[in-house]
């Protein structure tokens, strides 16, 4: 022990002590203190544990490693039978050179609060009929399209880990007679609580994504997709969309949910 070191021990007796006089702390009068200072600190240690319980006994508990109050997004929880439906509608960047393709198209999303799988649909089109290059599909982190899909920033990574372990990673597409038609799941990611992707861009590269095997330190931030040459800002909306477009390939595998 320092000079530095407080005698938390003997001053606590002290206190106690009053009134009495004073005499030098024994063995049990410094082991008792000591045992109270562990009850104090077993307290302290599972007073988390006591409000994470409070929030599974409330229903409130995301399976998130993260502990955060999830609140429902209102009113639509209640209008729509405890799901939350997301859109995006795709515009190519302005100013788009001649040779990349003009992408239109919906990006849509549906989540069971709260412990639903996010569920996504990607329907685009305007890409040539004879189109055999894959393209990236990424959420990045700001809706903000102000400058095309530079304005977007990097992609949405709220756990800091490498690319394509971000929770819109959502992979390579090939189109068919130009069109891209997809049904996926997106464990990862979700429509609400505090790691929520509504408000936040999804954009179309030019193109395919390496998954971060490649050799340059990029590959692990965004995968080298290339230009940013469509996008979209992810807003909530109502069932219609997503009722409309039953039946893409791998949408049996919804049930589930
Ligand atoms: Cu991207
Ligand atoms: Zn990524």
């Amino acid at each position: 022990m320092t000079s530095h070191d407080p005698l938390p021990v003997t001053r606590g007796y002290k206190r106690r002590s009053s009134g009495s006089p004073p005499h030098p702390p024994t063995q049990n009068n410094i082991t008792q203190t000591q045992a109270l200072n562990r009850n104090m600190e077993k307290i302290i240690l599972k007073f988390p544990l006591m409000l994470l319980a409070l929030h599974i006994q409330s229903g409130e508990f995301s399976d998130s490693p993260v502990l955060e109050i999830v609140e429902a997004p209102k009113p639509e929880v209640v209008e729509f039978n405890n799901t939350i439906y997301g859109t995006c509608e795709v515009t190519p960047v302005p100013n788009l050179p001649a040779s990349q393709p003009q992408i239109f198209g919906q990006v849509l999303f549906k989540q069971v609060f709260p412990n639903g799988t996010l569920a996504v649909k990607i329907n685009l089109h305007g890409l040539p009929a004879d189109d055999q290059q894959a393209r990236a599909i990424h959420i990045h982190q700001y809706g903000d399209l102000s400058q095309g899909c530079v304005t977007a920033g990097p992609h949405y990574d709220p756990r800091a880990v490498d690319h394509p372990g971000h929770p819109g990673d959502l992979g390579n597409f090939v189109s068919k007679q130009g069109v891209i038609r997809k049904f996926q799941k997106l464990p990862e990611a979700k429509l609400f609580g505090g790691q929520s992707v509504l408000g936040r861009a999804v954009v179309v590269h030019e193109k395919e994504d390496d998954l971060g095997m490649g050799s340059d330190e990029e590959s692990k931030r965004s995968g080298n997709a290339g230009k940013r040459i469509a996008g979209c800002v992810i807003g909530i909306t109502t069932p219609r969309l997503w009722q409309e477009t039953e039946g893409l390939p791998g949408e049996e595998a919804e049930e589930g949910n």
